[in-house]
C-alpha cells in the first residue's frame, strides 16, 4: 500500500489545520435544585451537578438538549443523599460537600471544582465546554507544570501519561503494538492526575469513541467526544489510593478470584486434539512444573461454532475435563461472540427465532465475517440476550468448566473497519442507541452476560472469566490480557507500565501474553519474561499459531530449570498475592503497583516504568533487555532487603546491580514482612505449611495483613474467612507482636512459622506477650 511507504507524507498530501470549529456552551442563564440535583440553563442544553457522595461529583453538560443523567453501563453505585446548600453570590454559584466543592462561574460559564481546603482540582479553561453542530463535545482544563497522568486503561507507552493523545475506541489490533499505536483492546476513559498538592481523578463516562489530549497544549488538556454529553465525575482523592477507592466505588470492585485462577496458565493458538492436550499435561507433571491452568483456544470448537466441541478433535470432552480435574488442572475454553450462520445450528437458531442477535433499524439481522464465516452477533446491550447467553454456558458448566476466555469482543469483524457497522441499532433494553455510541461497551457486557450467567450455574463456585476488550467497570466480571502482543524485548518492556497503568485504572486482574504472543519467542525471552509472569497478578503463556512453540521446555534445559524455578516462585508467592486480591477487592488498590502508588512524595518515581512494586513493600526490578546481566534499580526511602540474599541495601538511592539469568531482582522493605507457602503442582494441592517472613528493622513498625478462604465459593460472603493482622514492632533488643484475627475460616496448613531475616543474636520475640523459642537462630513455630 502506498501508504505505508513515503507517499504517506507526500507535501502535496498534507491536509490544512483547520480552526477547530467548536463554540462554547454559553453562559448560565437560571437554575434551579431539584432534591440532589442542580439544574442550570446554558444558550445551548442544560448543565446538571450531582454529588455521589462527598468525595464524587457528576457534572454533566448536555449542549443538545436536557441533561438525562443517564447511566452508562459502567456505573454500579447509585447517588447518596448528600447535603448541601448552594450558595449565590450573583456571579458565582457554589455547592459544597463536606469533601469538594464546584464553584460555577455564570458568565462566561467557568466550571471549578476545589477541594474543602479550597485548593482546585479540576479548573476549566477559557475554552471551557463547547460543541459542533456535527454533536461533538469537547471539555478543556487546566494543566499545571508539576501534573502527571495515571491511569487511562490499555495503552503503549511508559507510565505517565502527560504528552500523550489518546483514542478510546475498542480495537482488534494484531499489527505490532507500537508507542504511536493507540486504541487496543480496553477503553477506560479515566485517570488520575498526581501534583504535589495531592491526587483526584476524573471519569469521561461516554461511551462514544472519545479523545483524550495531553499533548497539543503545554498548559491544558481536552477530554472530548464524538457524540453524547460532556458527562464526568471527579474523585477528591487527596491520595492516589483514595482516588482508587472512589473510581471503583463507583464502577464497582473485582470479585476475589477462584485461587485456580492465580496459578500458572498454559496456553496455545492452539493445543488442537484432547491428546495434545493430555501429552501437555504430562509433560508439565514429568517435569515437576506446576500448571493450574489449560487454555482452549478456537480449534476445539466444532466448525468455530460456539458452545460446541469438534466430535473428532475432541471426542469426550467431558472425560478429558474431568480427568484433568483430577490432576488438578482446570481447563478454560476460549468463547468469541461471532455465532456462526448456520439454520441447522441450535444457538443461531435461538438467536434468530427468539430475536437475540444486533440488528439494522429496519428489521434485518447483521451479519459480519468472524472464524466461523458469516455470523450474528448477540445483542449483549439487551437483557433478554444477556441471560440466554448466560443460560446457554450450561452447557461448559456440566462439562465440569469454571472458566471462560472472551476473545474478539470489541467486537472484532474481518473487514475494513475491523468492527461492526455503525449504524447498527442496539436494543439497550427499551432505550435503542447505535452501535457507534455502544461498541465500547459492547465486550463489558458480554462479559456481564458471561461471568453472571456462569455463576447461576457452578452453585456457588466462583466463576473466572478472561476477556479482551472491555470499558470501566469490566473489574467486576474479568480479568484482561493485554491481547496480541509479540515475542519482542520492547514488549516484554511495555507490558510493565502497561498493567501498571490498568491497576491505576481499577483493573487489578491484568498481564500479557507471556513470552509473546505473535513472532517466534526465544529462551532467554521466554525465562526472562516468565520471571516477570511469576509477579504479575495474571500469569498466561500463550502463543499463536505458526510460530515457535513457547511451552517452558522449549528452548532446551538451561531456559527450562530458570522457568521451573519462577514458576514454582509464583506458587510460594501465592498467600501473599492473595492478601492483595483481596485488598484490591475491598479498596480498589492494584497487586502490582507502580511505584508512585506507594511513593507519591517521591519524585523519581513519576515515569519510573521498568520496575514495579507487589502490595506496599516490596520491588521488582526485573531484567527487561537481551544478552544483559545489569540494570540499574531505583529503591525508595527505607532500607530494602536482597531477597535471595538478605543483603541489605540502602534506599533513596539507585544501585546497579548483577542479574544473571536465573535472577529475578526482588527487594523487600525492611521492617516489612510478607507470607509465603510452599511449592505445589497446582492450586488443588492442600497447602501444609505456612511461613511469615519478617525482615528485622529496628525502630520499626509495620502491620501486616494475611486473608484466608476456603479460595472457591462465595462462602466468605457469609463470613467463612480468616484475616489476620499481626503489628510487628521491633527495636535493638525485641520483637514484639501483636495478632489478631478476625473470622472463623479453618485454613489448611499444619505448620505456621515466623522466620526472620537480618535478625541480630539476642534479640528476644513474643507475640502477644509470650516469649518465643526458637527452633534454631529466627525460626519460630507458633500456633496461631
Ligand atoms: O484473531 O483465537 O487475541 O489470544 O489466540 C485471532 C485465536 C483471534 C486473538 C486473541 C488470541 C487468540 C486468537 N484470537
Amino acid at each position: 500500500m502506498l501508504e505505508d511507504t513515503s507517499f504517506a507524507i507526500h507535501p502535496g498530501g498534507q491536509q490544512k489545520l483547520t480552526s477547530s470549529g467548536y463554540k462554547p456552551v454559553g453562559p448560565l442563564q437560571s437554575y434551579q435544585l431539584a432534591g440532589n440535583v442542580f439544574r442550570g440553563k446554558t444558550d445551548r442544553g442544560e448543565l446538571a451537578i450531582v454529588f455521589y457522595r462527598d468525595d464524587i461529583v457528576r457534572i454533566e453538560m448536555n449542549p443538545f438538549g436536557e441533561a438525562q443523567l443517564l447511566h452508562s453501563p459502567a456505573i454500579a453505585a447509585e447517588a447518596n443523599q448528600v447535603l448541601y446548600r448552594p450558595e449565590d453570590t450573583g456571579e458565582t454559584i457554589t455547592l459544597s460537600s463536606q469533601k469538594l466543592s464546584v464553584s460555577i462561574q455564570k458568565q462566561p460559564l467557568l466550571i471549578t471544582v476545589m477541594d474543602q481546603n479550597g485548593r482546585i482540582l479540576v479548573q476549566e479553561t477559557k475554552k471551557g465546554m463547547a460543541y459542533k453542530e456535527t454533536k461533538e463535545v469537547i471539555c478543556y482544563k487546566n494543566m499545571k507544570e508539576d501534573e502527571h497522568f495515571y491511569g487511562f486503561g490499555e495503552k503503549t507507552g511508559f507510565l505517565d501519561k502527560r504528552g500523550e493523545k489518546m483514542v478510546m475506541w475498542n480495537s482488534d489490533v494484531y499489527a505490532p503494538h507500537n508507542p504511536e499505536t493507540d486504541s487496543l483492546y480496553e477503553s477506560i476513559p479515566f485517570f488520575t492526575t498526581l501534583s504535589k498538592a495531592g491526587a483526584h481523578g476524573i471519569f469521561f463516562d461516554n461511551t462514544f469513541k472519545t479523545t483524550f489530549d495531553l499533548r497539543s497544549e503545554e498548559d491544558s488538556y481536552s477530554f472530548a467526544s464524538e457524540g453524547g454529553a460532556i458527562n464526568y465525575y471527579v474523585f477528591a482523592g487527596p491520595t492516589l489510593k483514595q482516588v482508587l477507592e472512589q473510581y471503583t466505588h463507583l464502577t464497582g470492585k473485582s470479585p476475589i478470584p477462584p485461587k485456580w485462577a492465580l496459578g500458572y496458565h498454559q496456553s496455545r493458538y492452539s493445543y488442537e486434539t484432547e491428546q495434545e492436550v493430555r501429552e501437555l499435561v504430562k509433560m508439565f507433571k514429568e517435569k515437576n512444573i506446576p500448571l493450574d491452568v489449560v487454555h482452549l483456544d478456537i480449534h476445539y470448537m466444532d466448525g468455530y461454532r460456539v458452545f460446541t466441541f469438534d466430535p473428532n478433535r475432541f471426542p469426550n470432552p467431558k472425560q478429558l475435563i474431568q480427568d484433568l480435574k483430577a490432576e488438578g488442572i482446570h481447563v478454560v475454553p476460549i468463547v468469541d461472540p461471532g455465532v456462526k450462520e448456520d439454520p441447522e445450528y441450535h444457538i443461531y437458531q435461538q438467536g434468530v427465532r427468539e430475536d437475540l442477535f444486533c440488528k439494522y433499524i429496519e428489521g434485518s439481522i447483521y451479519f459480519g465475517e468472524v472464524w466461523p464465516g458469516n455470523s450474528a452477533f448477540p445483542d449483549f446491550t439487551s437483557e433478554k440476550a444477556r441471560k440466554w447467553w448466560g443460560d446457554n454456558h450450561q452447557f461448559y458448566s456440566d462439562l465440569g468448566i469454571e472458566g471462560i476466555w472472551n476473545d474478539m469482543n470489541e467486537p472484532a469483524v474481518f473487514n475494513e473497519t475491523k468492527t461492526m457497522d455503525l449504524k447498527v441499532m442496539h436494543e439497550n433494553d427499551g432505550d435503542p442507541k447505535t452501535h457507534r455510541e455502544l461498541h465500547n461497551v459492547y465486550g463489558l457486557l458480554m462479559g456481564k452476560a458471561t461471568y453472571e450467567g456462569l455463576k447461576t450455574k457452578l452453585n456457588g463456585k466462583r466463576p473466572f472469566l478472561l476477556t479482551r476488550a472491555g470499558y470501566s467497570g469490566v473489574q467486576r466480571y474479568a480479568a484482561v490480557w493485554t491481547g496480541d502482543n509479540r515475542s519482542f524485548w520492547e514488549h516484554l518492556q511495555m507490558s510493565l507500565p502497561m498493567v501498571m497503568n490498568l491497576g491505576m485504572s481499577g483493573i487489578p486482574f491484568a498481564g500479557p501474553d507471556v513470552g509473546g504472543f505473535a513472532y517466534d519467542s526465544n529462551g532467554e525471552l521466554l525465562t526472562r519474561w516468565t520471571q516477570v509472569g511469576a509477579l504479575t497478578p495474571f500469569f498466561r503463556n500463550h502463543s499463536a499459531i505458526g510460530f515457535l512453540r513457547q511451552e517452558p521446555w522449549s528452548f532446551g534445559k538451561k531456559y527450562e530449570e530458570v522457568i521451573r524455578k519462577y514458576i514454582q516462585l509464583r506458587y510460594q508467592w501465592l498467600p501473599q498475592l492473595y492478601t492483595l486480591f483481596k485488598e484490591a477487592h475491598d479498596t480498589g488498590v492494584p497487586i502490582m503497583r507502580p511505584l508512585v502508588l506507594e511513593y507519591p512524595e517521591d519524585e523519581n518515581t513519576y515515569n519510573l516504568y521498568d520496575q514495579f512494586m507487589i502490595g506496599d513493600n516490596v520491588v521488582v526490578a526485573p531484567i527487561l533487555k537481551p544478552s544483559d546481566e545489569y540494570r540499574v534499580v531505583y529503591l525508595p526511602k527505607g532500607d530494602w532487603y536482597d531477597y535471595w540474599t538478605g543483603e541489605k541495601l540502602a534506599g533513596g538511592t539507585r544501585h546497579l546491580i548483577q542479574v544473571p539469568l536465573d535472577t529475578l531482582p526482588i527487594y523487600v522493605l525492611a521492617g516489612t514482612a510478607i507470607a509465603h507457602g510452599p511449592v505445589r503442582m497446582s492450586t488443588e494441592e492442600k497447602e501444609t505449611e505456612r511461613t511469615v517472613h519478617i525482615y528485622y528493622q529496628a525502630e520499626s513498625e509495620y502491620t501486616f495483613k494475611m486473608y484466608e478462604d476456603d479460595g472457591s465459593t462465595f462462602d466468605y460472603e457469609n463470613g467463612s474467612f480468616i484475616d489476620y493482622s499481626f503489628t510487628i514492632e521491633q527495636d535493638e533488643t525485641s520483637v514484639n507482636i501483636s495478632a489478631q484475627k478476625q473470622g472463623n475460616y479453618q485454613p489448611d496448613w499444619e505448620r505456621f512459622e515466623l522466620k526472620f531475616h537480618g535478625l541480630p543474636e539476642n534479640i528476644r520475640v513474643s507475640i502477644n506477650g509470650e516469649v518465643l523459642q526458637a527452633r534454631k537462630h529466627g525460626l519460630y513455630q507458633i500456633n496461631l
